[in-house]
């Protein structure tokens, strides 16, 4: 594998959850992979999770790993094509792409949806860019329209949990004061959907995602009928995708807040959510305290869905 930005470049789904049990096992044994091998990771947006899960999982195997947060002392980049550098940005992306590439031999990259124009979000105009023109691998650690190192991890996380062959898993949006991405949503339906899972996804009306997401899963606008014999239940905001509202905030309904009461209607439902969480607008307190949550076996999985991702970059060299 070259570049990772989707569920289609993991290659065989099933093969790469095995591997990813057989790295959970041992992750310690692979290090001569890593070895004079350097990662850098470029953030355009916070982490907490990505940034430590990733270098973990890049030390597991014996990588350098160098960190960059585009925000924090380096200089102000522009991303447009042609336009006269007389504002505030020093330096243009077509420069510091082929720059940062010589220092390395992996590139990790964090560049969410903008929302300034739908079609350069959904075109991936900034990771297409660092695949283009950095000569390296280049791997998403959550793009414009995808988070698939974070799906990876959900899905590794549910076959761990699952206590039978095809669970009913439902996707629900949830509220949330501020505009976010589509991408956790996008990236973990395409991944679901590769899946033999019953797959539900619930949201009110106008927070439809892309269609070439949805696929085959079935939406349900009754969230309280959603949840009924769910069992998992994966929360997420998102804000709109369809025009003419892309990346607006129609409602912060907290009547679709995972309380108690809907987790009731489940199968004994385990919670999930990508975490960071805003608790009581999202999921209570009670629900993501609750013996059913497991949001922290979800998110240590991220150094297992890295380090498998990073395992076959660095075979691939
Ligand atoms: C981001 C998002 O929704 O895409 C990152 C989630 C992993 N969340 C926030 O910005 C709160
Ligand atoms: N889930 C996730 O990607 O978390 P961070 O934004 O903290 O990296």
């Amino acid at each position: 594998m070259r570049h990772f930005t989707s569920v289609k470049d993991i290659g065989d789904l099933r093969a790469a959850l095995q591997e990813a049990f057989t790295v959970k096992a041992d992750r310690f044994a692979y290090q001569h992979l890593g070895k004079n091998k350097t990662l850098i990771m470029i953030f355009f947006n916070s982490s907490l999770r990505t940034r430590l899960s990733t270098q973990k999982a890049a030390m597991n195997l014996g990588m350098n790993v160098i960190v960059l947060d585009i925000n924090q002392g380096a200089w102000k980049l522009e991303t447009e094509h042609g336009v006269i550098m007389d504002g505030d940005k020093t330096e243009h992306l077509l420069e510091a792409i082929p720059v940062i590439g010589c220092y390395c031999d992996v590139i990790g990259v964090r560049s969410f949806a903008r929302f300034e124009n739908k079609t350069d979000d959904y075109e991936e105009k900034i990771i297409s860019q660092f695949i283009k023109y950095s000569g390296r691998p280049v791997f998403s650690m959550e793009a414009a329209t995808r988070h698939p190192l974070q799906s990876f991890a959900d899905l590794i996380t549910i076959e761990e949990y699952k206590k039978v062959e095809r669970p009913k898993v439902v996707l629900t949006w949830a509220p949330h004061p501020k505009a976010l991405p589509q991408a956790v949503a996008n990236s973990f339906a395409e991944w679901i959907n590769e899946t033999d899972y019953d797959f539900v996804i619930t949201h009110p009306e106008g927070y439809e995602l892309d269609p070439r997401f949805v696929g085959n899963a079935r939406v349900e606008y009754d969230q309280r009928k959603a949840f009924e014999g769910a069992d998992f239940i994966y929360a997420k905001n998102w804000s709109v995708y369809n025009d003419p509202h892309y990346g607006e905030v129609l409602n912060k309904d907290r009547s679709w807040t995972v309380d108690a009461e809907k987790m009731a209607l489940t199968n004994n439902a385990y919670f999930m959510h990508c975490l960071p969480v805003r608790r009581n607008m999202i999921v209570t307190d009670e629900v993501i305290e609750s013996a059913q949550s497991i949001v922290i076996p979800e998110a240590a999985n991220r150094e297992i869905s890295a380090q498998v991702v990073l395992k076959k970059i660095l075979e691939s060299l």
